[in-house]
């Protein structure tokens, strides 16, 4: 049959997830708008294309769904979107899948787009799909593109309008016989020669009155935030990150003044005076680091500025943690991850210096700002002792804030692989389904519920006088 031309297209970011945790706590429910997305649209139109984006999430933000165990989705419902999508009348639609545990939710978009429009190709794209394609892949989904899709999707596009053969498009995965067609390479595009995302098709304010929740700047609404990418990829390759699989451990960095030059539109058009950093890794290249820092505090004394991913601690010292103040940052989330160095060395490739970690936190404060550090607990080789020895060097270090995370195994990384090869996984654990805040990896001696528990009383313990923890967590009120 002769493949309809396509010239519209409608981009879709699924719904959001949270998960009450046994204790009784509330995940934080967030909103952010899809920058993935906003790349995408803007490539695309830039082609010649038209181009609409729906967020599952923001139009439906105060609808919950309880989808079991204690987990709750949040976005508009099915016939809603069914509904969206038959007016939209796009000729090709494309689903983002940026976090893992959004598999199911992905997959019932996927469907809802085939009952809607059975003859329009469905895509789906993003960091889960790039890391387990085959775990991705169902009956509703035509194609899946792999890594930054800003020139592949538009690929897609013109090959299924000329007819030419799809398998040279960088990062396609179709159906073919009773297997996958998967083309390995994947396109690391020039992120200087990108359009900027268009956020003229989102509705920005509704993200600033439903929001970003940010403890340090107060309840939601108050900023009007904006994110932004200085840089793409990383060189490191962390055992339980996705990242090596999407940008191929190569960092690319935007020109210092183009960035400068984005965030002054922001500023002026829409009156912005937040800045988040989301970059993979942010502090990688120490001369282009001090020039985008000195640049931001001689033109931005009204803004400020947060790296949200995490901070590289060996890229700090104190010329750049004082740049850093001087830039309008304002809290620094120091990616320590694991305290032993054992882990460090084995684990975690940027093989942070802990010893060095106190002195910075001394340094973080000294400048005025807010050190936080985002910790791991519960990777596999951990015994019962190493975990109580872990929570208890967290609370030494002297941060401010302590954030600590359960190690979870995101299909694609190096960390399931292991999980998988030495059956680690608890018998309910789904991958598509991943709950945060509980423990989905078997510890030999560590019983199940211990490190979910002693993470909640610790951090309660440390924070208390801290932080007004009823504030902090007050979306538990809700239920
Ligand atoms: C912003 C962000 C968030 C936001 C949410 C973003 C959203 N809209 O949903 C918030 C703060 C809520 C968040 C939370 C979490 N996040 Co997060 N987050 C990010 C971050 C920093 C930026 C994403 C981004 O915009 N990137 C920039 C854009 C340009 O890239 P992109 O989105 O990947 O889009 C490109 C491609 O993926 C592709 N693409 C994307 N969509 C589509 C769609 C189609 C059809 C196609 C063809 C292509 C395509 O093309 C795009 C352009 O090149 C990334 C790290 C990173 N730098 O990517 C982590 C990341 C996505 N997060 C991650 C994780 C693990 C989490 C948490 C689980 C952390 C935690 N333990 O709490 C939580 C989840 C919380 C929850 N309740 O579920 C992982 C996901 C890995 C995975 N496979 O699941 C990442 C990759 C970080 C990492 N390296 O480990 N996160
Ligand atoms: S340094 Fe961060 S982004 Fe880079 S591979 Fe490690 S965890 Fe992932």
């Amino acid at each position: 049959m002769p493949q309809r031309m396509i010239k519209k297209v409608l981009l879709i970011s699924p719904h959001g997830k949270i998960t009450i945790t046994r204790e009784g706590s509330r995940e934080r429910k967030l909103a952010v708008p899809p920058l993935g997305l906003a790349y995408l649209a803007a490539s695309i139109r830039t082609a010649g294309y038209d181009v609409e984006i729906l967020d599952i999430l923001i139009e439906g933000y105060d609808r919950e769904e309880e989808v079991g165990n204690n987990t709750f989705i949040y976005g508009i419902e099915s016939d809603k979107i069914r509904r969206i999508i038959e007016k939209s009348a796009p000729d090709i639609i494309g689903i983002s899948c940026i976090i893992s545990n959004r598999a199911r939710e992905v997959s019932s978009i996927c469907r809802t787009a085939k009952e809607a429009l059975p003859d329009i190709p469905v895509v789906v794209g993003g960091q889960h799909p790039t890391g387990a394609p085959e775990m991705v892949m169902n009956p509703d989904i035509d194609y899946l593109l792999r890594g930054e899709c800003d020139h592949t999707f538009v690929d897609l596009i013109e090959t299924l309008n000329s007819g030419n053969e799809l398998s040279a498009v960088k990062g396609i995965v179709f159906k073919q016989d009773k297997g996958f067609f998967i083309n390995p390479v994947q396109d690391f595009p020039d992120v200087n020669s990108l359009p900027r995302p268009a956020w003229d098709l989102l509705k920005l304010e509704k993200y600033w009155t439903t929001g970003m929740c940010d403890y340090e700047i107060g309840a939601t609404g108050k900023k009007k935030f904006m994110i932004m990418i200085t840089s793409r990829g990383c060189p490191h390759k962390c055992y339980f990150c996705t990242s090596p699989n999407m940008s191929g451990r190569r960092f690319r960095a935007r020109d210092v003044d183009d960035v400068i030059e984005e965030i002054e539109k922001y500023r002026s058009e829409y009156g912005v005076n937040r800045i988040y950093f989301w970059d993979d890794n942010f502090f990688i290249g120490r001369e282009r680091l001090k020039e985008l820092l000195d640049k931001l505090a001689r033109n931005f004394s009204d803004m400020t500025f947060e790296v949200t991913s995490g901070t590289e601690a060996n890229s700090l010292d104190d010329e750049i943690i004082e740049l850093l103040a001087r830039a309008g940052f304002k809290k620094i989330f120091l990616a320590v991850e694991s305290p032993n160095e054992a882990t460090q060395k084995t684990l975690i490739d940027k093989n942070v210096n802990i010893a060095r970690v106190p002195i910075l936190v001394k340094k973080i404060k000294e400048c005025g700002m807010i050190a936080e550090g985002s910790f791991m607990v519960g990777f596999p080789d951990e015994s019962l002792e190493r975990v109580d020895t872990t929570f208890e060097m967290i609370k030494k270090f002297g941060f401010d804030r302590i954030s600590i995370s359960i190690v979870n195994p995101l299909p694609g990384t190096e960390l399931y692989d292991h999980c998988i090869k030495n059956k680690l996984f608890f018998d309910d654990f789904d991958p598509k389904d991943i709950r945060w805040s509980q423990e989905n990896i078997r510890l030999e001696g560590v019983p199940r519920g211990y490190i979910a528990q002693k993470r909640r009383d610790v951090w309660i313990e440390y924070m208390k006088n801290k932080i007004d923890i009823d504030v902090y967590e007050k979306e538990n009120i809700k239920l």
